[in-house]
């Protein structure tokens, strides 16, 4: 075993989601190192541990993944669960954790950003629990790439990813394992699997679109099982640089799905999930479902999935995602949990019992059955439903509205802002927070402005600076934060919010229909000005 010298870097800091930097800054010499040896020195429990490691295929994953292995047996862990070829969909580590009682997983992804040379990688720790290390986790992690002095590796032959099969690495038990098989049975243990076949034994259209990403071998796996046509998969073939496309799941990144979706003759179900397979979208014909209403949808029928047949307990969505959730949760009688950005926040009240499903307006949405966000169990869900309400997709949104009325919703995303510029804006708007309520714009009166902290209902910890928030007494409401997953300047969102009751207009453009509130925002923060982009550069 080699001891090797090194000094910190600057800016290791876990965001959102894991550390996430171009492919260039983790190639520097002991740059990615130091990140790996301040997790093993942060978390113990790894020393004569099980650890999975995995990743979503993209460039650079694989030479990550030796010099991890090489690390995990230098600091004594007993042994690593690899996925074939290095590949594991995020969702497919948290299942592996959780079924082989490892003590963590290390996931090799930078989600839904570009890949290859010139794109981006990350690197997340995930706990025992399966899900993304808490905030106390990743603050340990990062104050140790502050001081770090040394890593551990051992001196021995890259391993052979692509054979399964158990080898060594120094005392390190090694086994590689298929990335697929766990996880495909967990689904089939949650879903009513012949009720979805008789949907494309009926003849139902479809349409899922890998993106050239980690969930090609995964939706051949379980769709074509359950009768789905081989070319109702698209992008299915996993490259390391995506194909050079952006493996995120939005109608500018997956336009051949939409333009299929939006066509007269359309398929009856579309759907798309990101590089690392943890998000998801659902599509009727000429009809996209926001990820908001879709997470509320998800709740209002999980009954008549096998696996929450019994009911749901609660459910949790971010700050930013609509409160069409909320609305169901009320109907229900059940808890509505609004949590900060992130799917870490969502680990401790799964894993207390006080929830059965969670989701973010970011194409994100999950159960218990894990502690991440799953693109394919949603996309199963949505099947599952579709099959059992015997409606289809747009039937099941239209009716949802009727019943509960539509928030209606979208993130105007600017992004790669200068980053002194990104912060004036923030600046500006935290500056007027106190002096806004009781302010009226047009018919609009703002009720309550302020920087959402979350208080931990499990642990009671405290996370403040969540996001900046301005709702009005109508129930409309814009929020604005800056993303911490992006990897060039800063990325701004405002998201938008108005709600329509039920027997209101629910078929209005949506953009339409937020620009009163979008003009209110520009009013309050001058983003255009301060920024000089006049408009944003994402719309989802
Ligand atoms: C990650 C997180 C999500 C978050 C999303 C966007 O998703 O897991 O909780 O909603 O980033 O975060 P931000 O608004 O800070 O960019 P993923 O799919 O990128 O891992």
């Amino acid at each position: 075993m080699a001891r090797i010298d090194t000094t910190p870097f600057e800016g290791q800091k876990p965001g959102t989601s894991g550390l996430r930097k171009t492919v260039k800054t983790f190639a520097q010499p002991h740059y990615l190192e130091n990140f790996v040896q301040a997790i093993f020195d942060s978390v113990p429990t790894l020393k004569g541990g099980l650890l999975i490691v995995g990743g979503d295929g993209r460039y650079y994953n694989d030479t990550a993944i030796q010099t991890i292995l090489r690390m995990a047996a230098a600091n004594g862990a007993a042994r690593v669960l690899v996925g074939q070829n290095g590949v594991l969909s995020t969702p497919a580590v948290s299942a592996i954790i959780r079924k082989y009682k490892a003590q963590g997983g290390i996931i090799l992804s930078a989600s839904h950003n570009p890949g290859g040379p010139n794109g981006d990688f990350g690197i997340k720790f995930n706990g025992a629990n399966g899900g993304p290390a808490p905030e106390g986790v990743t603050n340990a992690i990062y104050a140790r790439t502050q001081k770090i002095d040394h890593y551990a590796l051992e001196d021995a032959p890259d391993v052979d990813l692509s054979k399964l099969g158990a080898s060594q690495l120094g005392d390190m038990d090694i086994e590689i394992i298929d990335s697929v098989s766990d996880y495909a049975e967990l689904m089939e243990s949650l879903f009513d699997f012949p009720a979805i076949s008789k949907l494309f034994e009926d003849g139902m259209s479809f349409c899922f679109d890998a993106m050239h990403a980690v969930t090609g071998p995964y939706a051949k796996a379980i769709f074509t099982r359950l009768g789905a046509p081989e070319d109702s998969l698209i992008n299915a073939v996993p490259l390391p640089d995506f194909g050079g496309g952006h493996p995120d799941p939005n109608p500018v990144y997956a336009k051949e799905l939409f333009e299929k979706m939006f066509a007269d003759d359309g398929p009856d179900f579309g759907a798309a999930s990101d590089g690392d397979g943890d998000r998801n979208i659902v599509l009727g014909r000429k009809l996209y479902v926001s990820p908001s209403d879709s997470l509320a949808i998800l709740a209002a029928n999980a009954h008549l999935v096998p696996a929450y047949k019994n009911g749901i307990k609660g459910v949790a969505r971010s700050m930013p995602t609509s409160g069409a959730a909320d609305l169901v949760s009320k109907k229900l009688g059940v808890p509505c949990f609004e949590t900060p950005t992130g799917w870490k926040f969502f680990g401790n009240l799964l894993d207390d019992g006080q929830i059965t499903l969670c989701g973010e307006e970011s194409a994100g949405a999950s159960s218990d059955h894990i502690r991440e966000k799953d693109g394919l169990w949603a996309i199963l869900m949505w099947l599952n439903i579709v099959a059992a309400r015997g409606q289809s997709v747009t039937e099941i949104v239209q009716a949802h509205w009727k019943e509960f009325g539509r928030n209606y919703y979208s993130r105007h995303d600017f992004e790669a802002v200068e980053n002194d510029k990104a912060n004036a804006v923030m600046q500006k708007l935290t500056d007027q927070l106190a002096s806004l309520p009781g302010k009226k714009f047009g018919a609009e009166t703002i009720a309550k402005a302020d920087s959402f902290t979350y208080h931990d209902p499990v642990d009671s910890s405290v996370s403040e600076n969540q996001g900046l928030r301005v709702i009005f007494e109508s129930g409309s409401r814009f929020v604005m934060r800056l993303s911490g997953t992006g990897t060039v300047g800063a990325t701004l969102r405002l998201y938008l919010e108005k709600y329509e009751a039920a027997e209101g207009d629910l078929n209005q453009d949506l953009q339409t229909m937020l620009s009163g509130i979008a003009n209110i925002a520009e009013e309050i923060t001058t983003l255009r000005t301060l920024t000089g982009r006049q408009d944003p550069s994402a719309i989802s």
